[in-house]
């Protein structure tokens, strides 16, 4: 695409914004009389950090900078969009990630202000009441509501190992049910995206990924915890678009998990110098040399932890000296092997058929992999093949 096609693109684009963001502030409002900025104001956030949070959110999706004014204002109509939160079988790391910060940051302020009509981490309705409450929001914004689904799903003739409420409904049939009228299912944290750690070998309760068990298209946003900002921006996209991202294999957004961890590495200097953690705690690790060695999987994993991070942004695991360890792949408890051991040549299916690692970049380093004997054969084979067209 040329530059002024290019710039036509994105004219439309502007505009089909400006339209579909018209066309929300139409829709009542869902909570009382409050506006983000006035939510971020109680918390000690300016209209400057506000508007800095918009140009980042901007740009994480991909949008060029004159997109920022939208960005300020789709936030400002999130409070129109129904949410419904559904826990299944999992450790509500998802929940806490984005809700429970000490410090929150303006992401996980959204999820003061958008309008979570379901969510049994924080609402205070128990037993009948809450399954009450359920159904009303279903009924309700029948149709309208976004579903979020967290946990993976003990499905068929294992399904009544998750039972839910006072009727003790198994989760797999609230799952349905709640997808039946939802305008958009997003599958949060890799339990709801691939199953997690209940369905790792020999899953006993045989847990599936929320997309085996609805019927209706899912966008998964998995990570074990998904950072704030995939799923924050998971609904700004939706917000903007209305419709569904571009997905990969995998069903995940290419805007958050179209790159390797290894691709963005701060440490891929180091990789490709030869430069290695040989055990934690050595020298190589206080000078934070590559940790592949040690385990890193950051080589067959897509997402984009180094960019966004996570605790208000502060850090991620490599940042702190532990390696990757695939949590937004699928299977990733079964697939990549030994924590603390590299996967060596051991085939990994990754979104790319098998052949995860970059096909040019890691030339230099699997030269010096293989002198220091790592055995990296996966590598090689990677080097040869170029990922499919999706
Ligand atoms: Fe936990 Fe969410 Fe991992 Fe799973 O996260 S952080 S086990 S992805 O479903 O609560
Ligand atoms: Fe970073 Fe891991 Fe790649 Fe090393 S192997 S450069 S630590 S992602
Ligand atoms: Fe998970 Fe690896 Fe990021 S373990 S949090 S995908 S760095």
């Amino acid at each position: 695409m040329d530059f002024k096609e290019k710039e036509t693109t994105y004219d439309s684009l502007y505009a089909s914004f400006e339209e579909r963001i018209k066309k929300l502030q139409k829709l009542p409002r869902l909570k009382e009389d409050t506006s983000i900025e006035q939510v971020i104001k109680e918390h000690g956030f300016s209209r400057r950090d506000f508007m800095k949070w918009a140009s980042a959110a901007t740009a994480m999706l991909a949008l060029p900078a004159n997109f920022t004014p939208l960005m300020a204002e789709a936030i400002k109509v999130a409070d129109r969009l129904p949410i419904i939160w559904l826990h299944m079988a999992e450790c509500t790391g998802c929940t806490e990630a984005l809700l429970r910060s000490a410090n929150p940051s303006i992401d996980s302020l959204i999820f003061d202000y958008i309008s979570l009509e379901y969510q049994e981490t924080i609402m205070t309705a128990v037993g009948w009441q809450a399954e009450q409450n359920l159904e009303h929001a279903i009924e309700k914004y029948k149709g309208r509501y976004i579903l979020m689904v967290e946990g993976g799903i003990p499905a068929g003739d294992s399904s009544h190992y998750l039972t839910i409420g006072g009727h003790g409904k198994h989760g797999e049939q609230i799952s349905i049910d709640a997808s039946e009228h939802a305008a958009a299912i997003f599958a949060i944290g890799t339990c709801s995206s691939f199953g997690g750690v209940q369905a790792a070998a020999p899953n006993p309760t045989n847990a599936q990924a929320l997309s085996k068990v609805v019927d209706k298209p899912v966008i998964n946003v998995p990570g074990c915890p998904p950072g704030e900002k995939n799923i924050v921006g998971t609904l700004m996209h939706y917000l903007l678009y209305g419709t569904l991202p571009a997905l990969d294999v995998f069903n995940r957004p290419k805007w958050a998990y179209r790159l390797r961890i290894h691709d963005l590495c701060e440490r891929r200097g180091h990789f490709d110098a030869g430069e290695f953690v040989e055990h934690f705690g050595d020298e190589g690790a206080k000078d934070g040399y590559c940790l592949y060695k040690v385990g890193c999987k950051g080589p067959y994993t897509f997402n984009n932890c180094s960019k966004q991070k996570f605790n208000q942004g502060t850090s991620w695991p490599i940042q702190v000296g532990f390696g990757c360890m695939g949590c937004s792949e699928p299977d990733f408890w079964d697939t990549m092997g030994t924590v603390n051991e590299p996967l060596r040549d051991r085939l990994y299916h990754t979104a790319f058929g098998g052949l995860g690692a970059d096909a040019t970049a890691d030339r230099i380093g699997i030269g010096l992999l293989t002198a220091t004997a790592v055995g990296i054969a996966a590598h090689a084979a990677i080097a040869a093949v170029k990922p499919p067209k999706k």
